[in-house]
């Protein structure tokens, strides 16, 4: 009986795209970056507001992954930056196909830098390459400390950390030690950049514009 490993070949399929994508980045001088949290830590109120603060300076496009809806791509538009909607019908992560097919739909050559909100997962999507630049790794305070330890393959693999919503460590509401995440996150991945912020008051935020803004300088 002849052995079909069918897993194998999905991977790469996912692979055979991943690397048509990051080709296709790379001819066009575009830096594109995959945000990966668990379900609303924040992705796209970050994005929007990265989108409004750094209007006239980069112009980015956004590939918006959602199990359904197009409730994000709508956010995105509204904030006056295009977006592509990709729903997964269920499966828990962006395919490199169906973000091949987002690259396809934007206009590239008039954006400085793609950002690809993937579906709001902290396991799979650190499974699977799109050909990105590099994954951004989003923790807002009231997931838990405790969150680099127990997932650590996302936090390993990315380039970013964002801590989101530190608005809330005012006031004692949510208990979450900033260093303990900090030592942790370095442990895995000792070159990651940690960036602490509010995409609700906008503390910290310059910090990760200045790390986006060097990203889209180096390759344009
Ligand atoms: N307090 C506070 N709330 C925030 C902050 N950022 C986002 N939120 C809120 O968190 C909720 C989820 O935010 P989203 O941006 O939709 O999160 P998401 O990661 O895109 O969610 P999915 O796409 O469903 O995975 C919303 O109610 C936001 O207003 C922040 O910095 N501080
Ligand atoms: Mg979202």
């Amino acid at each position: 009986m002849t052995k079909v490993d069918v897993g194998k070949k999905v991977l790469s399929a996912n692979e055979a795209y991943a690397q048509k994508n990051s080709q296709l980045l790379a001819q066009q001088g575009k830096p594109c970056f995959n945000l990966i949290s668990s379900p609303g830590s924040g992705k796209t109120t970050i994005l929007v507001r990265t989108i409004t603060d750094l209007a006239g300076a980069l112009r980015l496009g956004v590939i918006e992954g959602d199990i359904q809806t197009d409730i994000d791509a709508q956010r995105i538009r509204a904030a006056h930056a295009p977006a592509v909607q990709i729903n997964t019908e269920g499966a828990c992560h962006l395919s490199a196909t169906q973000v091949h097919r987002g690259l396809t739909e934007l206009p590239l050559d008039q954006l400085d830098i793609v950002l690809i909100e993937n579906v709001g997962n902290l396991v799979c999507p650190s499974a699977f390459e799109l050909g990105e630049d590099g994954k951004i790794v989003v923790l807002s305070v009231a997931e838990g400390d405790d969150k680099p330890a127990k997932y650590p393959a996302i936090f390993a693999k990315s380039k970013v950390l964002l801590v989101n919503k530190i608005d809330l460590l005012q006031g004692g509401l949510v208990d979450f030690d900033l260093e303990h995440v900090r030592s942790e996150a370095r442990r895995l991945n000792p070159g990651i950049e940690i960036f602490p912020v509010s995409a609700r008051t906008g503390a910290g935020m310059q910090n990760w514009y200045d790390w986006l803004v060097a990203q889209a300088r180096r390759s344009g």
